[in-house]
């Protein structure tokens, strides 16, 4: 993606944001973590995509309301939003809260949009719309220190919040300052948990992950999984989103970059500082060029501005 920094002047606000997770597409709600800047999105054509660099810190939602989970980036307070699963850069950008602020993404307002809201301890600041600006209202809810989940609880279109507290889950279903509506357990207190609708009946409900065995259960009771699905690897980090607009939750991967260093015999002559763009007559020209040298000697001939693995994207 690119990283334009023009757009916004400074804000100096408590809070801003975007969320994730729509009606029909509910995502990952946190940010997804781990690294690399390649994303399997499994029931789609799984070839893959990039974007943004290894180390972005990522978030999935339905930023544009058309069902369809896709990625944001955010870089300290700004973040790059894309609203289609295919490498290439953002769409647009905006600002919101803090660098340091935890951000979760949700339907706060159910108009099938996800937004952001901020996150300060046990303090919420929620805003319905991905531009720069202040929150629109807030509340409160758990303790500083809690886990939180997103997800639509009762399927009636807003996204609202879960305390987690090791395999014991505190669901409320509106964003006011308020105790649980309900509770209950499901897994381990260390497992790793995700959030989707998995048999889009408009629910959200848990999936837990061991490696890369997922325990998928559809309602918010205690009790054990309903089935399980293998998918990735373990070393993946797992978020969840609807990739194509089903109105049912999958997995989504991030894999972390493959460290690959060519056989010494390979290893071609420094090119130096010699290509630019222009010198190529189409992008994979240009791609099989920086591919050549990139292993050795990095993005050389600086093809590559926004670091994405992608040389001379302008290129035809
Ligand atoms: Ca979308
Ligand atoms: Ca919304
Ligand atoms: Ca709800
Ligand atoms: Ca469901």
């Amino acid at each position: 993606m690119s990283l334009k920094r023009s757009v916004v002047a400074g804000l100096v606000l408590a809070v801003t944001s975007t969320g994730l997770t729509a009606v029909s597409a509910f995502a990952q709600g946190e940010e997804v973590g781990g690294s690399g800047n390649t994303y399997f999105l499994s029931g789609t054509v799984d070839g893959g995509f990039n974007y943004g660099d290894s180390g972005d810190r990522v978030y999935f939602g339905d930023w544009d309301g058309d069902g369809v989970d896709t990625p944001m980036i955010r870089r300290d307070g700004q973040y790059f939003v894309r609203n289609s699963n295919s490498s290439g850069t953002a769409d647009y950008t905006f600002w919101y809260g803090n660098s340091d602020d935890v951000v979760l993404v949700g339907d706060w307002d159910g108009d099938g949009v996800d937004t952001l809201a901020v996150r300060r301890g046990g303090h919420y600041y929620v805003k319905n719309s991905t531009t720069t600006g202040v929150a629109d209202y807030e509340f409160w809810y758990g303790n500083s220190d809690d886990v939180v989940l997103v997800g639509d609880w009762d399927g009636d279109g807003v996204d609202t919040l879960t305390v987690r507290r090791g395999g014991h889950y505190f669901v409320k279903d509106s964003t006011t300052t308020g105790v649980a509506d309900y509770e209950f357990w499901y897994g381990n207190s260390d497992d790793i948990v995700l959030v989707g609708d998995w048999d889009g009946d408009g629910v959200s409900t848990l999936t837990v992950r061991r490696g890369i065995t997922y325990y998928v259960k559809n309602s918010t009771t205690t009790g054990v999984a309903d089935y399980e699905v293998s998918y990735g690897n373990a070393t993946d980090t797992a978020f969840a989103g609807d990739w194509n607009g089903d109105g049912s939750d999958t997995v989504g991967l991030r894999r972390p970059p493959v460290v690959t260093t060519p056989p010494a015999s390979s290893k071609p002559a420094n090119p130096g500082d010699t290509k630019n763009c222009g010198d190529f007559r189409t992008h994979a020209e240009a791609q099989a060029w920086f591919d050549t040298y990139y292993p050795w000697y990095g993005d050389i001939a600086k093809l590559d501005n926004n670091n994405d693995g992608v040389a001379c994207e302008s290129l035809p």
